[in-house]
C-alpha cells in the first residue's frame, strides 16, 4: 500500500463557519486546532492525518477563512489582461502581490487559496444557518479560480434555523450539485459517508485512498462499539451481582431499617461510581475523555420505572420500605418476587428481612446465619438492572453520535425514547439474574462475597456484550 497517494482534502470558506469543528469531527480528533465562536481564529494553515493500518489514507488542510472576499475577487478580475486567460492563470497572479505575500492585508486569505490551489478536493464549509448572500457567491467565484473541484458541505444542519434547502439550490444555480449537509457537532456517519462518496466522484484518480478511507472508518467503527459493548457488559455484571450486606442488628425493625437504609445508600453510591468509571471506558472508546457526560444530563430517570440511581432520594422514591409500613409489607410478603424470591423496591430486591420472602430462594447456611442475626442483603432487581442496561446503550449511542467539534455537555435524550422503543434484549436479563446470585462476581459487593466460578463470569460478561453490540447496532432512526 505504498504506492497510495493520499487525497489531500482542503477545508475553505468564510471566518468562523466551523471549518476547524469540521476537521475535528473528521479527524476524531478533539486536539486538532483552536475552534472559537470568534471569526479570524485559525491564522495558519494547519494539516491533520487520517491513517489505516500504518498508511496514511487522507490529508486534510485547515484553512483562515476568507475575510475579505469582495476585494478578492475584484482583485482576481484585475489581474485579467487578456479575454482568453482562465482564472487559474488570474489566481496565480493574484497570490504573488504584495498584498498576498508576508505581511500583506490578504496575507492570511491568499495562505488559503494557497492551500486550496494544492489540493485534490476543497470542502467549502457554510454556516446553514445563514441566507446565501452576494460574499458568499464571491467566495466561490474566487474558490473556482483555483479549479480545484470543491464539495459545498452544509454545517450547522443540526440546527433547526438551517436554511438546508436554499442552500442547495444556491449551490446548484452556481453548477454545484454535491452539496452535503455535515454537521459538525452532530455526527452521523451515513452524512460522511456521503461526503467521502462525493469526494470519490470528483477525484476518481484517489480512489484507493478514499475506499481505504471508508473502510478505516468502517473498522474503527466495529472495533469502538465492540470495545464499548464489552466495557459495558462488565458493568453491567458488576451491577447485577452487586450485594450489600448489612451490619448484624440485634434490636427490632427501627433498627433494621436504619441499617437497610445505610447499605442502600452504599451501594447507590458504589454503583453511581462504577457507572460514571463506566461511561469514561465508553468515552474512551470512542475518542473522547469522559468528561463530556458527567452532567446529569445523562439522566433518563423518569422514563423507566422512575428510579434515580444517582439522585440522593433514590430509595425514598423507590422504596415503600422508607416511606414507612415497609417492615410490615415485606413481612406479609406482599410484593414478593417469585424470579428471586425478594421483594422489588423499585430497582432494587431486599433480601433476609423477612424470612417468608427470602424463604422462595433458598437460603444458603451463610445467608440463614444472617437471617437470624438480623442481617439483610440488598442488591438491584430486575427493572435496575434493566435500567442501567438501556442507560448505557444510550450513552454509547450518544458518543457515537457525538461529533469531536461538540462543546455542549453531552445529552442522551434524544436516543433515549430509541432505546426504550427497543425490546431489552433477553439474553442480557438472562445472565443478569445468574449474576444476582454471585455478589462474587463483583468488585462493588460487601463483604466481597466467594470468587468462584470467574470463568462464568466472563461468558456472562461475552453474551451481555454481543447482545448489547447488537442493539446499539441497530441503526438509530431519523
Ligand atoms: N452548533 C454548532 N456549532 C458549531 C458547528 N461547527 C462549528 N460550531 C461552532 O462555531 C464556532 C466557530 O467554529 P470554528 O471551527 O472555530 O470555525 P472556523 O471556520 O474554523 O473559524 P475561523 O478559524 O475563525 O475561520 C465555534 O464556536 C464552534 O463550536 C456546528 O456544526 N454546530
Ligand atoms: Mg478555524
Amino acid at each position: 500500500m505504498s504506492d497510495l497517494h493520499p487525497i489531500v482534502v482542503a477545508v475553505v470558506g468564510h471566518a468562523n463557519t466551523g471549518k476547524t469543528s469540521v476537521l475535528q469531527t473528521l479527524l476524531r480528533r478533539r486536539d486538532f486546532g483552536i475552534v472559537s465562536p470568534h471569526g479570524g481564529t485559525t491564522r495558519t494553515v494547519e494539516a491533520g492525518d487520517i491513517g489505516f493500518d500504518g498508511t496514511i489514507v487522507a490529508s486534510i488542510l485547515d484553512t483562515p477563512g476568507l475575510e475579505d472576499s469582495a476585494r478578492l475577487r475584484d482583485l482576481l478580475e484585475d489581474q485579467r489582461t487578456d479575454r482568453g486567460e482562465d482564472s487559474r492563470t488570474l489566481l496565480d497572479r493574484l497570490l504573488v502581490l504584495p498584498a498576498c505575500i508576508a505581511g500583506g492585508e490578504l496575507e492570511l486569505e491568499a495562505s488559503a487559496l494557497r492551500a486550496a490551489g494544492d489540493a485534490d478536493v476543497l470542502l467549502y464549509a457554510i454556516d446553514a444557518r445563514e441566507s446565501p448572500r452576494p460574499r458568499h457567491l464571491d467566495e466561490l467565484d474566487v474558490l473556482a479560480a483555483t479549479a480545484r473541484p470543491l464539495i459545498p458541505l452544509l454545517n450547522f444542519v443540526a440546527r433547526p434555523e438551517a436554511r438546508t434547502d436554499a442552500w442547495r439550490d444556491a449551490c446548484a444555480r452556481r453548477g454545484l450539485h454535491a452539496t452535503i449537509a455535515f454537521d459538525a457537532v452532530v455526527y452521523d456517519d451515513r452524512s460522511e459517508r456521503r461526503l467521502l462518496e462525493a469526494m470519490r466522484t470528483l477525484v476518481p484518480e484517489r480512489t484507493s485512498s478514499i475506499d481505504r478511507w471508508i473502510d478505516g472508518r468502517a473498522a474503527t467503527g466495529r472495533e469502538s462499539r465492540r470495545a464499548a459493548s464489552d466495557a459495558v457488559a462488565d458493568w453491567l455484571v458488576d451491577a447485577a451481582a452487586a450485594t450489600i450486606v448489612t451490619a448484624p442488628v440485634p434490636g427490632g425493625d427501627t433498627e433494621r431499617r436504619r441499617a437497610l437504609d445505610s447499605a442502600s445508600d452504599d451501594l447507590i453510591e458504589r454503583l453511581r461510581d462504577a457507572e460514571s468509571e463506566m461511561r469514561t471506558a465508553v468515552a474512551a472508546c470512542y475518542g473522547f475523555r469522559g468528561d463530556e457526560a458527567t452532567s446529569t444530563t445523562l439522566e433518563i430517570v423518569d422514563a423507566i420505572g422512575g428510579v434515580d440511581f444517582t439522585g440522593a432520594a433514590s430509595l425514598e422514591r423507590a422504596g415503600l420500605w422508607a416511606a414507612g409500613g415497609g417492615a410490615g409489607l415485606l413481612a406479609a410478603g406482599v410484593l414478593a418476587d417469585a424470579a428471586v424470591g425478594g421483594v422489588s423496591l423499585g430497582g432494587f430486591t431486599v433480601l433476609g428481612a423477612a424470612g417468608a420472602a427470602l424463604g422462595a430462594a433458598g437460603a444458603t447456611g451463610g445467608k440463614m446465619l444472617r437471617r437470624i442475626r438480623g442481617q439483610q442483603e440488598i442488591r438491584l432487581g430486575d427493572e435496575g438492572v434493566e435500567l442501567l442496561m438501556r442507560r448505557a446503550i444510550a450513552t454509547m449511542i450518544a458518543f457515537e453520535r457525538r461529533g469531536h467539534a461538540a462543546i455542549e455537555p453531552m445529552r442522551i435524550d434524544d436516543v433515549v425514547a430509541d432505546i426504550l422503543g427497543r425490546p431489552a434484549p433477553q439474553e442480557v436479563v438472562a445472565a443478569s439474574r445468574t449474576a444476582r446470585r454471585r455478589p462474587g462476581w463483583s468488585r462493588l459487593s460487601e463483604p466481597p462475597g466467594a470468587t468462584g466460578g470467574l470463568a462464568s463470569r466472563g461468558d456472562a460478561v461475552a453474551r451481555i456484550a454481543d447482545a448489547v453490540d447488537g442493539v446499539a447496532e441497530t441503526p438509530v432512526s431519523g
